[in-house]
């Protein structure tokens, strides 16, 4: 009898705010939304700034042992004045799920430079991405952390070794390319249970509906981000 009861699964929202990582200095911002149904999740991820033409490698991070959060100039181990992927990972985790465009979101994926977002002004939504059951505790319990990779320190224009030299995550990459541009803890907004298994048309449909929201949510999100914009150039002039 027991057996044929059906597995309550965490059900909820999640938002991360994306901003520049402390000494990176990538100028930009961004948000991710993430839809959770157990261990499948629908995203939507923005940002805005970053390097032009260029992929900006994206991911959910997490780590039993991390600090759950952003690192800070405290995480520069070398003191290089600025931060890589490695320094980062005591706060944040290693790579969990990636954010690709499409095909594979495992790990695997987390350097696939060719199916990540390009350029400055990038939007893209993802329907029933699996993850472990470990990565949805972490997004239920509000401790993942998304993070957006890519910063052009020299402002040449293109991702180059220049004083930064190879990335730490792949020797045939520039840090340019690998090292953290954006970053935020992913903050439950919503959370619920309800029975696993994905039967019946009615949670077919409600699923719909939250996709509509997520899109509709991005939107106000890209608005939100052209206040703060024009606020900043506000204060400069
Ligand atoms: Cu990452």
């Amino acid at each position: 009898m027991l057996a044929g009861a059906p597995a309550l699964a965490a059900t909820g929202e999640s938002m991360a705010d994306l901003q520049p990582v402390p000494l990176n200095g990538a100028p930009g911002s961004g948000s991710a939304m993430i839809e959770m149904d157990g261990t499948t999740l629908h995203f939507t991820l923005a940002y805005q700034g970053l390097l032009a033409d260029a992929p900006h490698a994206a991911h959910i991070h997490d780590a039993e042992d991390a600090r759950n959060m952003c690192p800070t100039a405290e995480d520069d181990a070398d003191g290089s004045g600025f931060l890589t992927t490695t320094e980062g990972v005591p706060a944040y985790g290693g790579i969990k799920v990636s954010l690709t465009t499409e095909g594979d979101t495992s790990p695997d994926s987390g350097l696939a430079v060719d199916r990540f977002g390009v350029g400055d002004d990038v939007s893209y939504s993802r329907a029933d991405v699996e993850v472990d059951q470990e990565t949805a505790d972490a997004l239920a319990d509000g401790e993942a952390v998304v993070v957006v990779h890519g910063v052009d320190y020299d402002g040449s224009g293109a991702y180059d070794e220049g004083d930064r030299g190879a990335s730490d995550l792949d020797p045939s990459l520039p840090g340019e390319a690998t090292d953290p541009a954006l970053c935020g803890v992913a903050q439950v907004s919503q959370m619920g249970e309800t029975p696993g298994g994905g039967v019946g048309t009615g949670e077919a449909s409600l699923g719909g509906q939250n996709l509509a929201l997520a899109a509709t949510g991005g939107v106000v999100l890209v608005g939100g981000a052209l206040i703060l914009m024009r606020r900043r150039s506000a204060e400069q002039s």
